[in-house]
């Protein structure tokens, strides 16, 4: 069997993503990668990897004989903002590079994660629809668009499997998101389970979609393992859990830490959050491939605080 490919392993989502496919697949058969040196998979092949970097790329696919990429590895919404050339280049650039390996070397499938910062202030901002107006208004947002449309022009063109979600805002306690807008509710669940109050950089209101990690990384694995005829959606699926606000998430969390108190001063990351949908419609992946999520609102609480009791953020 030719081997899995993960480029970002270290990150939010890689982290523990790789543990997945692991359990799945057996340590052989995936192989790590990360612009960083290895974090937590010491028992798996490790290849530090710029994926910007085609040539490299196409080494270690053929090295490793790789039959299977998962890449990870992007810049996100806030940091994009502050830094836009650098996230254009390793968002494009990098799945470019992904893509041109992949049709090069016929590999049997790849997926590459879109997001809810795809869309734009005109998309219904209540049930973002699957197909609609989409006009994302920072770096990363375009460069999510431009990366779906990337990604079906080489489906069709080539044939290739290549497959796709656009993730909400993920909450995990595994490794640190990279800089984006949801990031907020991480850092009070942190500072909250370490005694300490927190000052939010988006305001009481401001609701978004979001998702605990483990079913972020279910509906990942169910997406891939789905058998590609019922795939109805030629692009990225919508994928929804919950939607909060920063006031609904302190409410849960002062039920559990009565004393823990949050401050409001909403920075330039307030202009990406209102121009995201509030919740989307995933009607699309319940159908074709019969998503769920698994974690209530509360259980994510419960179980985040619980994973982060004693850790300082
Ligand atoms: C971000 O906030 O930038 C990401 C995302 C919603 O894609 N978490």
């Amino acid at each position: 069997m030719k081997k899995i490919l993960v480029i970002g392993a270290n990150g939010q989502i890689g982290t523990e993503l790789t543990t997945a496919l692991v359990k799945l697949h057996g340590a052989k058969q995936v192989v790590a990668s990360d612009i960083q040196a290895l974090g937590r998979h010491q028992e798996l092949a490790y290849e530090k990897l710029d994926v910007t970097d085609a040539q490299r790329l196409a080494e270690v696919v053929q090295q490793h004989g790789i039959g299977e990429i998962y890449h990870l590895a992007a810049a996100l919404s806030a940091k994009g903002e502050e830094h836009p050339e650098w996230a254009w280049n390793l968002n494009m650039t990098g799945l470019l590079n992904v893509l041109e390996v992949a049709r090069q070397a016929k590999l049997s499938k790849v997926f590459w994660p879109s997001s809810i910062a795809a869309f734009g202030p005109s998309t219904p901002r209540d049930n973002a629809p699957q197909v609609g107006a989409m006009d994302p208004k920072t770096v990363y947002g375009i460069s999510k668009l431009a990366g779906e449309h990337w990604c079906s022009w080489y489906a069709e063109k080539y044939g290739m499997d290549i497959r796709s979600l656009r993730y909400p805002g993920l909450i995990s306690y595994s490794a640190e998101p990279g800089g984006g807008t949801t990031d907020y509710a991480i850092q009070a669940l942190f500072a909250a389970a370490a005694g300490q109050n927190y000052t939010s950089f988006l305001d009481i209101d401001s609701t978004l979609p979001m998702m605990y990690m483990p079913d972020a990384v279910r509906a990942t694995i169910e997406l891939m393992s789905a058998p590609k005829e019922q795939l109805k959606v030629a692009g990225s699926y919508n994928l929804a859990a919950w939607s909060f606000s920063p006031r609904e998430l302190v409410d849960i969390i002062r039920q559990r830490y009565p004393s823990f108190s949050v401050a409001y001063k909403p920075d330039f990351r307030q202009a990406i959050a209102d121009a995201w949908p509030r919740s989307i419609d995933d009607s699309s992946a319940r159908e074709d491939w019969a998503w769920r999520p698994a974690y209530s609102l509360s259980e994510m609480v419960d179980d985040m605080l619980k994973h982060l009791a004693g850790r300082k953020p």
